[in-house]
């Protein structure tokens, strides 16, 4: 061991003071003295013949490093001479030191502050200490601390005897992170979906469908109600006394009301009055008929009517049913004319 006064230009500062306080589980909390306040000049340091590592054994709260929660170590910063080292994770028992797990060989930054970047999981009561090659210095003397050296570089998993080291401890503080999902990587900056350990990328984000009321639509239906089916005409027939044209009226037996209307009978076509051919209509008559009743119409001739309606011929007419309460429909027919009696 080798224990030298440094010469210091620096102001005179008690790191210890300045140290942060050990914080909640669930944020990033920083342990050992902050190595970003220069130590006062002229405090001594340690350098080992060979290689080394230094264990702070006890230091004022805010100093030690010890971790007060589990999580990773993600980032280190140190004061030495070497840029070249590993993160020893170790337990303290009596003046023995168990070496727990090891960090990959690291290249710190240059300058009096050195740093590096670290992926290393870490237990509450946990110890945090660096490798220091031979004749690197790296320990400083710190007021109230309690430092001791393991000679040598274990392997994990062993338990080593240590040699007292006065008031020295390794110039060294450590970032942990949380890690809550456990999965390694420190929930601030290396994982970013701590609640599940089976990836550190973004987590994934179900789809979430929100209902927002609105109005009501209806939707209005217009149907045209339904017309009720029309009364039919039968055949017609003249009289034998050709006063008169009866036409039966078939009132369907499903309509919900009686069937109201006219009938008309025309001459086909044009027949000649006076100078003139026209259509004559022979006469008409409104009926009303019960829902399944086929009642007759009679249509009652007028003596000029009669004048057109030749014995024993045939006449072609237009027989017209106008309901009352459905289109008007007509169709043509024969009517056969009683020959003259006597
Ligand atoms: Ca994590």
């Amino acid at each position: 061991m080798l224990t030298s006064p440094r010469a210091r230009t620096f102001a005179l500062t008690c790191a210890a003071a300045l140290a942060l306080i050990p914080s909640a589980a669930d944020a990033a909390v920083r342990i050992g003295p902050d190595v970003t306040i220069p130590p006062p000049s002229n405090t001594p340091v340690v350098a080992c013949l060979n290689a080394c590592v230094p264990v702070a054994f006890s230091a004022p709260a805010g100093v030690e490093l010890t971790a007060p929660s589990d999580g990773v170590i993600t980032a280190v910063e140190y004061r030495g001479d070497f840029a070249t080292t590993k993160l020893r994770i170790i337990k303290t028992s009596g003046s023995d030191v168990t070496f727990i797990r090891t960090g990959p060989a690291r290249t710190a930054t240059d300058g009096p502050i050195r740093s590096f970047a670290e992926r290393l999981p870490i237990r509450a009561g946990e110890r945090v200490a660096l490798e220091a090659p031979a004749n690197k210095a790296s320990a400083f003397s710190l007021t109230g601390t309690t430092g001791r050296l393991v000679n040598t570089i274990p392997a994990d998993d062993t338990t080593q005897a240590s040699s007292p080291l006065g008031a020295f401890v390794p110039y060294v503080s450590a970032l942990i992170e949380p890690d809550v999902d456990r999965d390694g990587y420190g929930d601030e900056t290396q994982d970013q979906c701590p609640k599940d350990p089976t990836t550190q990328a973004p987590c994934t984000v179900a789809p979430v469908i929100v209902e927002i009321p609105g109005p009501t639509i209806t939707q209005t239906v217009v149907t045209a109600a339904a017309t009720p089916p029309g009364p039919v005409a039968g055949t017609p027939a003249v009289a034998k006394n050709r006063r008169s044209i009866s036409v039966p009226v078939i009132c369907p037996p499903s309509r919900p009301t009686p069937c109201t209307g006219t009938i008309s009978i025309a001459t086909a076509s044009a027949v000649k009055v006076g100078a003139t051919r026209v259509a004559v209509e022979l006469g008409s008559v409104g009926f009303t008929a019960r829902p399944g009743s086929t009642p007759t119409a009679r249509i009652a001739l007028s003596a000029g009517a009669r004048a057109l309606l030749t014995p024993g011929k045939k006449l072609a007419i237009t027989l017209s049913l106008r309901p009352a309460d459905g289109p008007a429909t007509s169709r043509r027919e024969v009517l056969r004319l009683p020959k003259k009696r006597g």
